[in-house]
């Protein structure tokens, strides 16, 4: 089944339900019955909004490794497109999403700086999938992502974080620009907006759900 870019609305029942409270707000505890864990990652290029998605979207307050970004990054990281950012991530996001009594989603979100890629490939070790975030000003900065994905044969969506100073090409040309196949969901999100960034989980879920069951193709 060709995925319909024009459709930002996921097309399968919601699998997530109704998500527990917001990060910041005393979080539910962990019910003893929880006993499956699923893990996703999100990848992307650095300053994308990685980190920003995992704290929008988990139900605790999320684990972060960032730390300031200093003078020895310049003419290191590109920082073209993201002057008002002081950190960055240094190892990874960690957050937790309660799917049902049983199924919990922890929530991995990858260092977006080159020196720290090495980190990427023990993270994806034991993930059902990913979510690659775009920024549209900068998209040649997710081919690493999309290349280290494929080449682990991991399933992935791809979700473009909209910021209002870039350029606004459809999905389609999204999908066409970076060689994204019709299968794979390509979406649309704000990564600082927790039913936005919900929405692109529920986007995976919905495609690994499809792909389990052999509907996609
Ligand atoms: N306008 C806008 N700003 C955003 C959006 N998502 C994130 N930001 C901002 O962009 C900056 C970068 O966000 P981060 O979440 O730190 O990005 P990251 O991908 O984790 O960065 P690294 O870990 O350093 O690679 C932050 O200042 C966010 O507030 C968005 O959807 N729109
Ligand atoms: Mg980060």
């Amino acid at each position: 089944m060709a995925y319909n870019d024009s459709d930002p609305q996921v097309p399968e029942a919601d699998p997530a339900g109704q998500l527990p409270a917001p990060a910041g707000q005393p979080p539910a505890p962990l019910p003893g019955s929880a006993h499956n864990g699923l893990k996703i990652v999100i990848v992307g290029g650095f300053g994308v909004g990685k980190t920003t998605m995992v704290g929008s979207v988990s139900e605790i307050s999320p684990l972060s490794t960032e730390e300031v970004m200093t003078q020895a990054s310049v003419g290191v990281d590109d920082d073209s497109h993201v002057r008002g950012k002081s950190t960055t991530t240094v190892a990874f996001d960690f957050g937790r999403i309660s799917l049902d009594s049983s199924n919990v989603l922890y929530l991995f979100g990858a260092p977006g700086q080159e020196r720290f890629w090495f980190l990427w490939d023990q993270l994806f070790a034991g993930s059902l999938g990913a979510v690659v975030l775009i920024d549209t000003r900068r998209m040649k900065d997710s081919w690493y992502a999309i290349d280290r994905l494929e080449h682990h044969r991991m399933p992935f969506v791809v979700a473009v974080n909209r910021f209002d100073d870039g350029p606004q090409p459809s999905l389609s040309k999204v999908r066409k620009a970076l060689a994204i196949s019709d299968q794979i969901p390509v979406v649309e999100c704000d990564a600082r907006v927790r039913e936005s960034s919900k929405q692109v989980l529920i986007t995976l879920v919905s495609y690994l759900t499809r792909l389990a069951s052999g509907r996609t193709g």
